[in-house]
């Protein structure tokens, strides 16, 4: 039913109930996954694998949509005129990227409405990160710097996957992404050899958005939901702890080498594993934040909310001006 053509439509609970995968077929798509082909929208696939994609690309847009948020709120107060340009570029940047994952995910069947429908009841989920509140300019600069930088470890790793359009889409995120973070960079350097006063305040966010940072990655290995069967067919390149790892080793030494503490007196790379340990993060509030009940994760929907409804009017008067021009006289 899921299995290819050209019109698809997203897989239900009941559906995938009721599902079994052609055997054949399936041991064709797993030998051209292990061949490192790149899976395209018309081909055949499992339902679990266009299932998997739908929920994770999904979330991933989502995460632009919302991740331009809490830098959003501060293109009126960044400091100077030069910071400001960067910032409502990069702004921009972040929908550009959701436009991109929406568009990859609607290869697989699902309305760009009903994603957007899902984000707005609270079923699809978003990046941890983004429901935590930006207070200062130092909060701008840590999510410039270190989580463009945890989301382009993420990124250049799964832009080698299996599925086509989430690759390409991925390619092309990973070039804004890299400018994204040198901007970062170079505002966290800014502040660390500054004032003291601005110094403290880069300490502060940097407290504030460490352990964050840490769940970014997702729960550990062990507790990983799809993480197997994902790397299996080549959707995430690598682990989430092995990304969290890749992460820390790339990033610590930046930070410790402007004179920032990292709130952790536990982390320490492991040089007979090559693997860092730190303390326990806290998985419960990882929990809490992504089923909705962090800091900000009200106002976030809400203000999507808000932009969804007030612009209805164009989004309606623009569907039919393009049906206008496809059918005369409609
Ligand atoms: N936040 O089985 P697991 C950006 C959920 S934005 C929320 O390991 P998976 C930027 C997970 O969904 C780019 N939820 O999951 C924008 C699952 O729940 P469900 C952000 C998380 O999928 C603006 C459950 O926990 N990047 O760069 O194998 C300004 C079990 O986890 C998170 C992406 O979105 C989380 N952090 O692996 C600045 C990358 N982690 O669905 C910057 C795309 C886990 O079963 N996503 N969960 O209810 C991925 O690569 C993967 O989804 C993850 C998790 C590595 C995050």
């Amino acid at each position: 039913m899921y299995g290819g053509g050209y019109i698809f439509s997203e897989p239900s609970d009941k559906d995938q109930k009721d599902h079994i995968d052609d055997p054949v077929k399936l041991q064709e798509f797993e030998a051209r996954i292990d061949a490192g082909e790149k899976i395209e929208p018309h081909d055949w696939m499992p339902f679990e694998y266009r299932k998997q994609l739908i929920r994770l690309i999904e979330q991933h847009a989502h995460s632009e949509v919302i991740g331009a948020l809490p830098e959003g709120t501060w293109i009126t107060r960044a400091p100077g005129f030069k910071r400001k340009l960067v910032l409502i570029a990069k702004v921009q940047d972040e929908m550009g990227h959701a436009q991109l994952l929406y568009s990859a995910a609607e290869t697989l069947g699902k309305s760009r409405e009903a994603m957007i429908n899902d984000l707005l009841s609270g079923k699809s989920k978003y990046s941890n990160v983004f429901n935590y509140p930006a207070k200062t300019w130092a909060d701008v600069t840590v999510i410039g710097f270190l989580i463009d930088a945890a989301a382009i470890v993420n990124q250049v790793a799964n832009a080698k996957g299996s599925y086509g359009p989430y690759c390409r889409a991925l390619e092309r995120i990973c070039y804004e992404e890299s400018f994204h973070l040198k901007q970062g960079h170079d505002a966290f350097i800014a502040l660390a050899v500054g004032t003291k006063a601005q110094k403290d305040m880069l300490q502060d966010a940097l407290n504030r958005w460490w352990r964050p940072i840490i769940h970014f990655f997702g729960p550990s290995d062990k507790a990983s939901v799809h993480g197997e069967k994902l790397m299996r067919w080549k959707v995430k390149m690598a682990s989430n702890d092995d990304m969290r790892n890749q992460f820390l080793d790339m990033y610590v030494p930046k930070i410790l080498e402007l004179g920032i503490t990292i709130p952790d007196p536990n982390l320490k790379k492991n040089e007979s594993t090559g693997r860092w340990e730190f303390s326990d993060p806290d998985w419960n509030e990882f929990k809490r934040v992504i089923n909705g009940d962090g800091p900000c994760n009200a106002e976030r929907l809400a203000v999507r909310k808000f932009a969804e409804e007030s612009n209805r009017w164009v989004r309606n008067a623009l569907l039919k001006q393009t049906m206008k021009q496809t059918i005369p006289y409609a």
